[in-house]
């Protein structure tokens, strides 16, 4: 059974190779940002609160993340494993997954982090906001949005190596290369 937590600064390719390796493992990728996007799309009340600090690349608040993550872990499918994409994203939300986890009887195997330079994320999401055009991948939002990964997410590495979950990623190569790394990680 595979438990995975993927970490890493924007545009590190989390969701990209959360993607492929949920794929492989035949279980979820649960990705909160893409949970938040769809809200978004579909205009909900959670969608409508949380688009103004996707916008300016802040986090959105816990208060509505953590039911969100509660609720998506519950559904049967994630009885046999998962990939948690961009969450958590800051202590709270770590201390949160903990309490959950250990009330649901499950256990995270690794907390994976994808090491990239900054220049090669601007360059990657500029990219992709050519490619996809997704509002949040403008210049100054990147910037912010690698500030706030500095101050609040970042620290989660600290949290992940010292309980021994940590597995950090040489990010900056080929996806293929990386998804290759991954999966010696996971032994599949
Ligand atoms: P996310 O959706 O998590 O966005 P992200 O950090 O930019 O990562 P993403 O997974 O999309 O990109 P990837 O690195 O794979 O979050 C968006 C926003 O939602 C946040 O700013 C926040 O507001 C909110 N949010 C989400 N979760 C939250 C939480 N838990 N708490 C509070 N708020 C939350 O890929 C980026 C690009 O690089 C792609 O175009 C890809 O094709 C490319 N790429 C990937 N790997 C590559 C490689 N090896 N080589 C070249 N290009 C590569």
């Amino acid at each position: 059974m595979t438990r995975l937590i993927f970490l890493g600064p924007p545009g590190a390719g989390k969701g990209t190779q959360a993607h492929k390796l949920a794929e492989l493992c035949k279980i979820p990728h649960i990705s909160t940002g893409d949970i938040l996007r769809s809200n978004v799309a579909q205009k909900t009340t959670l969608g409508e609160q949380a688009q103004s600090y996707m916008d300016k690349g802040e986090l959105v608040p816990d208060q509505l993340i953590l039911d969100m993550v509660r609720d998506r872990l519950s559904i049967p499918d994630a009885l046999g494993g998962w990939i948690l994409d961009g969450f958590p994203r800051n202590l709270p939300q770590a201390v949160f997954l903990d309490a959950l986890l250990l009330d649901i009887q499950q256990v995270c195997d690794r907390a994976v982090n994808l090491d990239v330079p900054d220049e090669v994320l601007v360059a990657r999401l500029l990219l992709r906001f050519r490619t996809e055009g997704r509002l949040d991948d403008n210049e100054e939002t990147i910037r912010r949005r690698l500030q706030v990964y500095r101050e609040q997410t970042a620290p989660l590495i600290d949290y992940y190596r010292d309980r021994h979950q940590l597995v950090s990623i040489e990010g900056d190569r080929s996806t293929s290369e990386v998804t290759e790394a991954l999966k010696q990680v996971i032994g599949i």
